[in-house]
């Protein structure tokens, strides 16, 4: 991406009361340093969301960009795919981040047919598509909910279409949970966070996500109808996977 980014010090001061985050100006203006500090592996899922566009994308396919932030997986796509080759709706709870995205990609791809706009996954009435972005969003909605938005995607989704689902993921096993959280603490640390910053990014999160673990969310995928589900991509406590809609030869 182009957009300058600023160097997130959210939670560098000590605070009273860790107010619980929330998808506000101050968190645009840092959110592409933000997210590369926190989330091991997020260049590779973003340059591979491309890879897979091209892949699996028929002509002139229709893609769906949920939870898009500032456009990172629009990007990837744009970069493998000329402007005539597919059409992309790319949607955002948050209008900071939807109006900040809507700069930055007319800048870098004025040609590519990408409607950008404030909308809520979780209501969403959404068109027939061949590929689904969920790139570090279901996390965000309560456990309750993802069923259903699962469904609806699988639902959209063509025959052969493709959902690419990545998330923060807890683990089965509680030693090891306990070993990849410490490693995910050490890897933010590494990157520039103070202790108090991890700590309280922690409880400001707390409450707002809630993480699945991956046998959970294969069953979801598979409930919801999408098979061929494979997580492609692991590290430490975060995942990407990809399931695909039945095909006609399928
Ligand atoms: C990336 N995909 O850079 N409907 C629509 N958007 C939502 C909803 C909802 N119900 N709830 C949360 N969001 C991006 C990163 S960030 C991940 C995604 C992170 C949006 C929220 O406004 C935010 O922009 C995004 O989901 C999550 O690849 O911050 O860890």
């Amino acid at each position: 991406m182009t957009e300058p980014s600023y160097r997130d010090a959210l939670f560098t001061t000590p605070l009273d009361d860790v107010a619980s985050f929330s998808f506000d100006e101050q968190v645009v203006q840092c959110f592409p340093d933000m997210i590369r500090r926190s989330v091991p592996g997020y260049g590779q899922i973003i340059g591979m969301i491309g890879v897979l566009a091209r892949r699996y994308l028929p002509p002139e396919g229709h893609i769906y960009d949920l939870g898009c932030s500032l456009g990172a997986s629009t990007f990837s796509i744009c970069r493998q795919l000329p402007p005539d080759a597919f059409t992309l709706d790319a949607v955002d709870l948050s209008p900071p981040m939807i109006a900040r995205a809507r700069e930055v990609l007319a800048d870098s791809y004025p040609t590519h047919r990408i409607r950008l706009y404030e909308g809520d996954i979780r209501t969403l009435e959404y068109r027939p598509a061949d590929m689904i972005v969920l790139n570090f969003t279901l996390q965000f909605l309560a456990p309750e909910e993802r069923d259903q938005v699962i469904q609806s995607l699988a639902d959209a989704l063509n025959p052969g279409g493709l959902l690419v689902l990545s998330e923060k993921i807890v683990d089965d096993n509680p030693a090891s949970e306990q070993l990849l959280f410490e490693l995910h603490h050490d890897f933010k640390r590494a990157n520039g966070y103070s202790d108090l910053e991890i700590s309280q990014k922690r409880s400001a999160l707390e409450d707002v996500m809630i993480t699945d673990s991956l046998t959970t969310h294969h069953e979801r995928l598979a409930r919801a109808g999408l098979t061929r589900s494979v997580t492609w991509f692991r590290q430490l406590n975060f995942a990407s996977m990809i399931a695909f809609k039945p095909g006609t030869a399928d």
